[in-house]
């Protein structure tokens, strides 16, 4: 048996992006992943479902056949057929719906399963091509860029490296021991070196909270009026940099003048912190200008989320922290690439006249609500790449009535029988990344990097790439990057980019992007056409992808501020739930496998022991919670980690698992969240109650 250890990238969907090394065996399995020691930012470091990844790429429940659907949607039964008749019908589908219904009848669906540019964006092609009903990927960052992009105007910020010479981390919404590992080596070097205090910002006590100097634990979706707060006391204070500001940003008088009248106690109202945690959170910032805020995704899945996003990136302009090494904010990385993604995504042939239908809205586009259609008609034929909106898109009852529409054709790209391919009507097997080729960027970290193909794939199974280029030629789509090898197309990438060549990143691994101090800091000014930091928010120009969306954002604040519009708790709905992330799961990846499934238990309901007791609920007893938009049975895990009146549910499991077949997003909102579009799956209302014992028998 020969081992050899070789260069990959992590392709799932996490700001880390780690640099991979892989042991392959005899040029055919894989053995264990190891964190590439010379990349900085992964320093040797990799999360522990990606480790053992062996289990995944050889999992026995692999695709490995084209499949028919011969049972009802859902049921999961299926015969197997040749690629070239599953290529055939799925070509015949859409070509049917175009010639009945019109191009746009046609919506490809895909999402960052892996984030490969070419094997991610690739389907974009085709779209464009054919003028198939365009796609809006609003799941994730679809509150959270705006925020950000209010402020700054520009999706960069101060890079990895100087978490380490910081003197306080602000870890604002994000779990990062779970989500994204690699920041934890970086603030504990900061501890280590320089004595750093980590602050960390959530709704209840995570590992992340729970391995920090300050942990604030507030009430969901009121991070805007601790912000704003923060900023009245270093106002109050004469914390605030004011040479920086007159300098640097557009309103600190009126920012003044706005924050002067929401102090530490009006901050404690909402927020349910103490007034001493305001002050004391304050005061590190306010006295440690290299704060290094990174500012994560979680707290911005609420209704006032892209608000609170924004009011977060306003301290480091408020106390001048950008000017300093080791200060300033990050969110993503996105604009330090430079990428031309003109071939991959087949920008040239784009035609911004046809709709574009939102990735959240997916339940009330297939049952046919008419604002999110835009106006037209019926959505009657899907194909699906790297994305599982069965289990993880908002409000499920409306998700599952859309797919199990007779008159919908849907074709499901996958790697496993997730969800959402047991209702399709024709599934194919996809590669895994260690089976093709990829340019990775990333949003923690600003290194472009090659994951270079290491081993066959199971034969059966083909690449995005190699399935939407068959396609294309059945559907008469023209395009050049339809006749070319995913290699041709990252090196032609590349290279109109300015970015070298595929042989120089495949000799070199990765590709350092990283921008100057001056860039990094915005001393050379901010991303606005003004050059200065925004504090005064023009939310209907927010420099985002929007391409003219619009949304509900004349209601939003200007100046930052408690924007009080998330479904509040009380009444019929004593509850706020939030679905945070799974530390063995990467959204419902991997929930299929045994060791991340066997170390998450099973689907539960975190309830702080005071509620518990009023419900009469006891630790693994059943509870149902419950809204206007359905119900769902789980097990209930008692924890005073949770505030009272506030649930955690974490993970995104298979449907099955839950105790009636119903999973969390069940009880999600699908509402597009101001400015632009998202869900907010933090922000949700509820109903708890215990299940009657006999009831809970009969589940077992
Ligand atoms: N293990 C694991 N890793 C993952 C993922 C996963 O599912 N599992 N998902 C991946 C993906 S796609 C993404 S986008 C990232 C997301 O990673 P994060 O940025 O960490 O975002 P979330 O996972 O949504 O939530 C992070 C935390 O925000 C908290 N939170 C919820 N509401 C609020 C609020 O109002 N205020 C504050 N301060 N906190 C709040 C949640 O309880 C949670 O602990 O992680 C990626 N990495
Ligand atoms: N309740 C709740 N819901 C959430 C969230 C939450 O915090 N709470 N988080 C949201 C967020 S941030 C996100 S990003 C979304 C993510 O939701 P999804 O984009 O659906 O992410 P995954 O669940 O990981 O599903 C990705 C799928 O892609 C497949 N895949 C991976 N690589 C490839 C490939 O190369 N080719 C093909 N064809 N398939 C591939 C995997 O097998 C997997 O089934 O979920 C959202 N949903
Ligand atoms: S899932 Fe995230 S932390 Fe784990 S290996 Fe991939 S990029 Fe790294
Ligand atoms: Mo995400």
């Amino acid at each position: 048996m020969s081992t050899v250890r070789r260069p990959s990238v992590c392709p799932h969907d996490c700001p880390s992006v780690c640099a991979l090394e892989v042991e392959v065996i005899d040029g055919e399995r894989i053995g264990r992943v190891h964190g590439a020691a010379e990349q900085p930012y992964t320093a040797g470091v990799v999360c522990a479902k990606v480790a053992r990844y062996a289990e995944r790429i050889h999992s026995p429940n692999r695709l490995t056949q084209p499949l028919l659907r011969t049972g009802p949607r859902g049921s999961g039964q299926f015969s197997p057929i040749s690629w070239d008749e599953a290529l055939d019908r799925t070509a015949e589908g859409f070509l049917d719906a175009e010639r009945k219904h019109g191009a746009e009848s046609v919506w490809p669906y895909f999402y960052a399963g892996t984030m490969g540019l070419v094997m991610r964006d690739g389907l974009e092609r085709l779209t464009h091509a054919k003028r198939y009903s365009r796609y809006f990927g609003d799941i994730c960052v679809g509150i959270s860029f705006p925020g950000w992009l209010a402020g700054a105007g520009v999706m960069r910020g101060v890079s990895f490296d100087e978490i380490e010479k910081a003197d306080v981390v602000v870890i604002w919404g994000t779990n990062a021991v779970a989500t994204q590992v690699n920041l934890m080596t970086h603030a504990t070097r900061a501890r280590k070196k320089r004595g750093a205090k980590i602050v960390a910002i959530d709704i209840y006590d995570t590992e992340t909270m729970r391995q920090a100097d300050l942990a604030l634990k507030l009430r969901p979706g009121s991070d805007g009026a601790l912000a704003v707060a923060v900023m009245h006391i270093l106002f109050r204070d004469s914390l605030a940099d004011r040479d920086y500001m007159a300098k640097y940003t557009d309103a600190p008088e009126a920012l003044e003048a706005h924050v002067a009248s929401r102090g530490p106690q009006w901050a404690a109202d909402i927020t349910g912190l103490s007034v001493e945690e305001v002050e004391a959170f304050a005061a590190l910032v306010g006295r440690n200008k290299r704060t290094f805020f990174r500012l994560g995704y979680g707290f911005s899945r609420q209704r006032n989320g892209a608000s609170n996003m924004h009011a977060a990136l306003c301290i480091p302009a408020v106390t001048g922290a950008w000017a300093h090494e080791g200060g300033g904010a990050l969110h993503a990385s996105g604009a330090v690439y430079k990428l031309d993604r003109k071939l991959i995504e087949g920008l040239d042939v784009r035609d911004a006249s046809v709709r574009r239908l939102h990735q959240s809205r997916v339940g009330a586009v297939l049952t046919g609500e008419r604002e999110a259609l835009a106006g037209g008609g019926p959505v009657k034929a899907m194909l699906i790449q790297n994305t599982n909106p069965m289990v993880v898109a908002p409000d499920q009852e409306k998700v599952r009535r859309g797919f199990s529409r007779d008159d919908l054709f849907s074709v499901v790209h996958e790697q496993f029988l997730t969800d959402t391919a047991r209702m399709a009507d024709i599934v194919l097997p996809a590669t895994m990344f260690m089976e093709h080729d990829d340019l990775y960027t990333a949003s923690a970290h600003q290194f472009l990097q090659l994951g270079p193909k290491l081993i066959e794939p199971p034969p059966g199974c083909r690449s995005n790439h190699e399935l939407v280029c068959a396609l294309a030629k059945r559907l008469g789509a023209e395009h050049r990057g339809f006749d070319m090898t995913s290699r041709e197309i990252i090196d032609e990438t590349l290279r109109v980019s300015g970015r070298g060549t595929l042989a120089e990143l495949e000799a070199g691994r990765w590709l350092d992007c990283r921008p100057s101090f001056a860039q990094a800091h915005f001393l050379d000014g901010f991303g606005h056409k003004d050059g200065k930091f925004h504090f005064r928010a023009d939310w209907a120009n927010a420099p985002y992808s929007n391409n003219g969306l619009k949304g509900d954002w004349a209601a939003m604040p200007t100046l930052p501020d408690h924007w009080a519009v998330n479904e509040a708790a009380g009444g019929e709905f004593p509850f706020k739930l939030a679905t945070s992330p799974a530390r063995n799961f990467l959204n419902s990846s991997f929930n299929g496998t045994a060791t991340s499934r066997a170390r998450e238990a099973r689907p539960t309901a975190l309830l702080h022991p005071d509620d518990a007791a009023r419900l009469g609920v006891e630790d693994g007893d059943i509870v149902r919670l419950g809204n206007g938009r359905g119900s769902v049975r789980l097990h209930a895990k008692l924890s005073s980690a949770t505030r009272p009146c506030v649930i955690v549910s974490e993970g995104l499991w298979e449907n099955r698992d839950f105790l009636d077949g119903r999973g969390v997003n069940t009880l999600t909102s699908d509402e597009s969240v101001a400015p632009f579009g998202g869900a907010a799956f933090h922000d949700i209302r509820v109903w708890a109650k215990a299940e009657a014992a006999e009831l809970a028998e009969a589940a077992e």
